[in-house]
């Protein structure tokens, strides 16, 4: 089935998808734990009566049985990960084989159960791969679309739908899975879910799994607000609660169909059941949509309007309003310690000059790495990897390399907008098609193959024909930003008048967004920030929607704020009030120049910061300069990156830092944690005593717990230490095996910490005479009495005290029990 003909159905009517699976195959004798795909290949009967009760039910499209059926996941199944694509063909042949003429099968996706970067280890390239063999056995094996689901990270969904575009025609929907806050796991909230996929080219965008149909109601609100493709959503039969160990879904199929149908109202054109929906719950659902009306097409409702994305941020410039402030200061020309630190891959700048940028009023950032010496195309894809992760506002990426624009935009999480397209025959044949496949929007940039245009007029015709081209490739109006072109005023009396007229042209009459990087205007001439204040206003007047400029330079922000407040652009004039709090204004201060590494702040708070942002590239030589400061490493441990830590726990609580930023953080712990430890060790002559030290089964936190193991040896402790997620038979073998006088266990979460009562009850019925000791930060001492512990303690230096004194009461029992 080709997007055309599945447009005009939703047109005509709701299209019902299928309900769960996994549980229906679980009823039919899937055991518990067992590959769903190898054991459907063996049962086949059982996967066509799952199916065939679904099409009986209603719904209009099955999905394949093939969710997991991808090669990391097949893996952990033991079955040989080569098999991917016959696998694929297979399973798909089965839904086929069983699907009426009138029905549709949609190909499925799942996770691969691994984070991909840079959010997280799996290659990008490699998640891409997976997907592609996967994919390419669905098409194989017959099926009308492809349905990527349940993902909880935007880049594996970018990832997987790069796959699918790569191999197929056929239309794409792609379904994110919500947490309770609203955003993924990875922080995304559905309106910027939806710009990036819709961008990159799915048919469809959607929500699956996690919650019940109330919940998603306001999901798919957030996504109606910019989709101008269809939303569809597949809702869990309610909120899951635990009853007698078992998961349990509490609505049942009338209150689920009732619940779901409104959904439609609220703008889904596609609509099934996922975890606990059973074809009980689709023939109900199916019934309550009976005849209602499929909502009108996003595209109609919705208007073609320029949105740009970074994972955790939208961006919608106004064409009239408060203006788009880019940030021009990453940008290595003329600056040669952030052209030496590019070429050495020392990005700790780059990560400063964003946040610096982004703390005074930019919204986007422009991303520039080319230089001398430089490999722009190796660094670039790196650069926009980084500020993917560690900053929220949507990049502009500005290169004249289209292998670097290529890579560059093929790993960003987010909708980019590219900088930029001039009329050379290159740029045109090679890089518009790049743009187009990688759903960037693009700077129009009136320069032409041979000369440089110098009036208005000629640059509207530069713009007219690269626009022609750019439609041909696939972009839309809304996805072009016209540049007025600045030239220097100092060569060029009518520079401003042209370049302003441009503008003019291109917001009223053209009816796109514009641009104009500010500071090439007073180029040679003084007092440089008054007269690029005063040419922003005058542009602002003839339709300037967007700049690019230092936001932090005076002239610019004090400016647009100051416009913005008179316009009444700034409610009760707060933004405008608050940069005037802490800004000194000097009416002559010229534009910063070259950007030093280091801040200004003590060396022991920069490495605060560096845990805090994650600068996993900088902590080592932040470590050092507060070391030669004179800050003693346990002070530095205890007293700056410690607290970091628990900082960027509470964000993460908060819901101000995400997955990827925890973890950032964490890799830049631990690589504190390594550089330090020569300095934390000490050599004693003899063991004070044999410890078995571990933190608990499921739980993954080691931080902690290796700064207890490290202060023990330096208290003279043996240490075993057994790493983390260790199970209790391990711990008991191990006390065992090294006749351990002390187990001590770490856990730090809610859900792994009573794994500690089943170790005790372990040792004891193991007959060992080990005494325990926990901690961790969700242990309390209450808790450690509560469970038989002999000991607890809340910090490293904590633990070294009740070792020695658990121990001394040990041999003091032995002594008694010896008299
Ligand atoms: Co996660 N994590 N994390 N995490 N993480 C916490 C613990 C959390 C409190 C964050 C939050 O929500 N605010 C939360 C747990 C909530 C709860 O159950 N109450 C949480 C969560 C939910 C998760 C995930 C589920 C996130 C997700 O995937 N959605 C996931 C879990 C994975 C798993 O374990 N199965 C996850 C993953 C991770 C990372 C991998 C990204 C990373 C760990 C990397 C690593 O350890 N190698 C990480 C981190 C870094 C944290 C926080 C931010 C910091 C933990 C830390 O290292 N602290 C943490 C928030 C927080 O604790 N405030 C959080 C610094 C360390 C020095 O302190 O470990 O407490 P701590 O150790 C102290 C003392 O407690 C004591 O001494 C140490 C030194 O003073 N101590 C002992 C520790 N063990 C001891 C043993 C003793 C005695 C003292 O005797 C035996």
């Amino acid at each position: 089935m080709d997007a055309a003909s599945l447009t005009t159905h939703l047109a005509d009517r709701v299209l019902v998808l299928s309900g769960a699976t996994g549980t229906e195959l679980q009823k039919r004798g899937l055991p518990p734990g067992a590959c769903p795909e190898t054991w459907v290949l063996e049962h086949p009967d059982s996967l066509k009566d799952v199916q065939q009760s679904c099409f009986r039910a209603g719904s209009d499209a099955v999905f394949t049985c093939t969710f997991g059926a991808n090669r990391q996941k097949l893996a952990d199944h033991g079955v040989d990960p080569e098999r991917v694509t016959e696998l694929n063909e297979k399973l798909a042949g089965l839904t086929r084989q069983i699907c009426p003429p009138a029905g549709l099968v949609g190909g499925d996706v799942g996770p691969l159960g691994e984070l991909v970067e840079p959010f997280g280890a799996l290659p990008f390239e490699e998640a891409i791969r997976s997907f592609r063999e996967q994919i390419h056995g669905l098409v194989r094996g017959v099926v009308d679309f492809i349905i990527i689901e349940t993902m909880m990270d935007i880049q594996e969904a970018r990832a997987a739908l790069l796959a699918a575009k790569a191999e197929c025609d056929l239309p794409i929907l792609v379904s994110m899975t919500y947490e309770q806050e609203g955003t993924t796991l990875t922080g995304t909230s559905p309106d910027v879910a939806a710009v990036i996929l819709e961008s990159l080219g799915a048919f469809a965008v959607g929500c699956n799994c996690s919650t019940g149909p109330a919940q998603m109601g306001a999901i798919l609100a957030r996504m109606r607000a910019v989709a101008r493709v269809p939303i569809f959503a597949k809702p869990n039969a309610g909120l899951p609660t635990i009853a007698h160990g078992c998961t349990v879904f509490p609505m049942g199929p009338d209150e689920f169909a009732r619940e779901t149908a409104r959904l439609v109202d609220e703008g889904a054109a596609l609509v099934g059941g996922c975890c606990g929906t059973t074809p009980e719950h689709i023939a109900a659902l199916s019934h309550a949509i009976g005849e209602k009306r499929p909502p009108e097409l996003a595209a109609t409702v919705c208007p073609a309007q320029l949105r740009l994305a970074s994972p955790r941020r939208l961006h919608t410039p106004k064409m009239s309003g408060p203006i788009t402030v880019i940030g021009e200061r990453i940008n290595p020309t003329g600056k040669p310690r952030m052209q030496r630190a590019l070429r050495d891959g020392r990005l700790s700048i780059v990560r400063r000059l964003a946040q610096e940028q982004a703390d005074a009023g930019a919204q986007l950032l422009d991303v520039n790495v080319g230089a001398a010496k430089i490999a722009e195309a190796d660094v670039l894809p790196e650069v926009v990897k980084l500020l993917g992760v560690t900053n929220d506002c949507p990049l502009c990426v500005d290169s004249s390399s289209p292998e670097a624009i290529e890579k560059a935009l093929r790993i960003y999480p987010g909708r980019a907008l590219l900088n930029s397209i001039s009329a050379e025959p290159e740029k045109l044949d090679r890089i518009l098609p790049i743009a187009a496949q990688y759903g960037a929007a693009v700077i129009v940039l009136p320069v032409a193959e041979t000369s440089l245009p110098m009036t208005s007029a000629e640059r509207r015709e530069v713009v007219l024909r690269i626009f022609e081209r750019a439609e041909a490739a696939g972009l839309g109006k809304e996805d072009i930003v016209v540049d007025g072109l600045t030239l220097a005023l100092s060569s060029n009396a009518a520079a401003a008048v042209e370049a302003l007229d441009t503008i003019a042209w291109a917001h009223d009459t053209f009816g796109t967004h514009t641009v104009l990087g500010l500071s090439n205007i007073s180029f040679g001439l003084p007092a440089r920030a008054e007269l690029n204040a005063t040419f922003l206003s005058l542009a602002r007047e003839r339709g300037l929607t967007m700049v690019i400029a230092d936001p932090a330079v005076v002239g610019v922000a004090p400016t647009t704020r100051a416009t913005e407040a008179l316009l009444g652009e700034d409610a009760h004039c707060r933004r405008y009030i608050d940069a005037h709090q802490d800004r000194q204004a000097d009416a002559d201060q010229e534009p910063a120049g070259d950007i030093t590494e280091t801040g200004s702040e003590s060396p022991a708070a920069e490495a605060f910061q560096a845990v805090l942002n994650g600068d996993r590239d900088a902590i080592k030589s932040v470590v050092s300069l507060a070391l030669d400061a004179g800050v003693s490493p346990l002070e530095l441990m205890e007293h700056h990156l410690v607290p970091a830590l628990f900082e960027v726990g509470e964000r993460f609580q908060r819901r101000e830092y995400f997955l990827p930023q925890l973890m950032l953080s964490a890799e830049t712990m631990e690589r504190a944690f390594d550089h330090l430890k020569p300095l934390l060790e000490a050599r004693a002559a003899a063991s004070a005593g044999r410890v078995v030290l571990a933190t608990v089964k499921g739980d993954i936190h080691d931080i902690g717990k290796n700064i207890v193991a490290l202060m023990l040896r330096n208290h003279g402790f043996t240490v075993h230490d057994l790493g983390k997620d260790v199970s209790s038979q391990e711990i008991v073998s191990a006390t065992m095996l090294r006749e351990a006088d002390l187990v001590m266990l770490s856990a730090l979460m809610t859900t792994t910490m009573t794994q500690m009562p089943q170790v005790i009850r372990e040792l004891q019925t193991s007959g060992l005479l080990a005494k325990v000791i926990v901690g961790g930060a969700v242990v309390t001492e209450d808790y450690a009495r509560e469970i038989g512990a002999d000991g607890y303690a809340a910090d490293a230096v904590g633990a070294v005290k009740i070792a020695n004194k658990v121990l001394a009461a040990k041999r003091g029992d032995h002594a008694q029990t010896d008299d």
